[in-house]
């Protein structure tokens, strides 16, 4: 049975440049796949880095000109000039992060009839001007185009953040003990442990909390996916290195390195601990549909540009709770991300209280609508206007 009978199939195509790391791929990927799936749009994704492609999604072959997975047209974008093979031009183009499309597909654009929805697919960010500035249109300056800027956001009146349909559904299914056995290789922890899952940055702060979780009273497992920090992990445990598969105990703390697993299952390693820590874009949102406690290690920017962001976050995540779990939770924030040294008994004896506002956040995130269906619904209605 198709879940979008009525619509008409939409070509769209997003381009995607990769600046460093997984979040641009990592949301561009999760938009297109939720376009083709829940809405029924013909997707083609044109991306210049494959190879880090590859590590969110391995049936993607790096050395292809043009592929297909998970029912997106995948092309390698060559920059600048490359404007996809034929130049098809699609219903839709987003362009994410504000990456330059390429001239000649531009012009095409402005010759189309109709002309295309062009959409600037921006950065997340919590705070509150971004609402102000969602859906505002921007002419170009050479050609009769109008270009929208379309802001996720955490609050009323933003684009909100991705969320698939079934991810709730999905959640509620996972088998933990399973999960356990399968990617660590041991069985479930029981509840007298702390399970923490670690994707970070490399962050000079995790010294002092490796030696806080080694001598506390309260045994920790650590899950610490093989990635920026792990160097931080081997020098702590005296080892030439710490990767998938390696496992390391002294004191109270246990910590397991774990491979880099395809996109879609990433979220079972939030569902699998207690509290997570994420990073970036993309990581970011899925650990607040994980409905856990986490811990956010913002990309830093020149001119500390993230520190407002990061603030505006915390306004959103902290409303509700008491004084002294606010401040102990912006404590610990600002400390994971280079602000004083991070004090875990200070924060995690909040913790009844941050799982408590882990899943009512959930709920309030939700009630703004998901990214793709608001992104769906915006085109719609540009659509039915013309
Ligand atoms: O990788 P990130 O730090 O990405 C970014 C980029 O640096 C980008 O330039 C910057 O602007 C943006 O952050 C804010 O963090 P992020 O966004 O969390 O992306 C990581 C992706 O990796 C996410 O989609 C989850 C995925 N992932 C897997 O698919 N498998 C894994 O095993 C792990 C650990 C992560």
């Amino acid at each position: 049975m198709s879940t979008h009978p009525a619509a008409p199939e939409l070509a769209c195509d997003i381009f995607c440049a990769v600046i460093d790391n997984f979040g641009d791929i990592g949301v561009c990927w999760r938009l297109a796949r939720q376009l083709r799936a829940e809405h029924g749009w013909r997707v083609r994704l044109l991306v210049d880095d494959l190879k880090v492609f590859h590590a969110l999604c391995p049936e993607i072959d790096a050395t292809l000109a043009r592929q297909e997975a998970m029912g997106v047209v995948i092309e390698h974008w060559r920059e600048p000039a490359h404007a996809g093979d034929t130049l098809e031009l699609a219903d839709v183009v987003i362009e994410a992060f504000a990456c330059e499309l390429p001239h000649a597909y531009i012009a095409a654009m402005a010759r189309r009839d109709p002309q295309p929805v062009w959409i600037n697919l921006e950065y997340l960010s919590g705070e509150d001007w971004v609402a102000d500035f969602h859906m505002r249109p921007s002419p170009h300056p050479r050609y009769p185009l109008d270009k929208s800027f379309f802001f996720p956001g955490l609050g009323a009146g933003t684009g909100g953040v991705l969320k698939e349909r079934d991810l709730d559904a999905r959640r509620e299914r996972f088998d933990a003990a399973s999960w356990w056995r399968e990617r660590v290789g041991v069985e479930r922890p029981d509840d007298g442990q702390t399970v923490v899952s670690l994707f970070a940055y490399e962050n000079p702060a995790v010294d002092a909390l490796l030696r806080q979780w080694r001598d506390g009273d309260a045994p920790v497992v650590l899950l610490v996916p093989e990635g920026r920090i792990s160097g931080a992990l081997a020098r702590f445990f005296g080892s030439p290195t710490f990767a998938a598969g390696m496992s390391a105990r002294v004191g109270a703390l246990q910590a397991h390195a774990l491979g880099f697993v395809e996109q879609p299952r990433f979220d079972e390693l939030l569902w699998a601990a207690d509290i997570n820590f994420v990073r970036g874009e993309d990581s970011f949102v899925r650990a607040q549909w994980a409905r856990k406690p986490f811990v956010w290690h913002i990309y830093p920017q020149a001119d500390d540009a993230h520190v407002p962001k990061l603030n505006a976050a915390l306004a959103h995540y902290t409303r509700e709770l008491s004084p002294s779990a606010r401040e102990a939770i912006t404590r610990f924030w600002h400390a994971w991300n280079g602000a004083g040294v991070p004090d875990w008994a200070d924060f995690w004896r909040h913790r009844t209280a941050l799982q408590a506002r882990a899943a009512r956040w959930a709920e309030e995130l939700a009630s703004i609508g998901d990214l793709a269906g608001n992104l769906a619904a915006h085109v719609a209605a540009r659509i039915a206007r013309r």
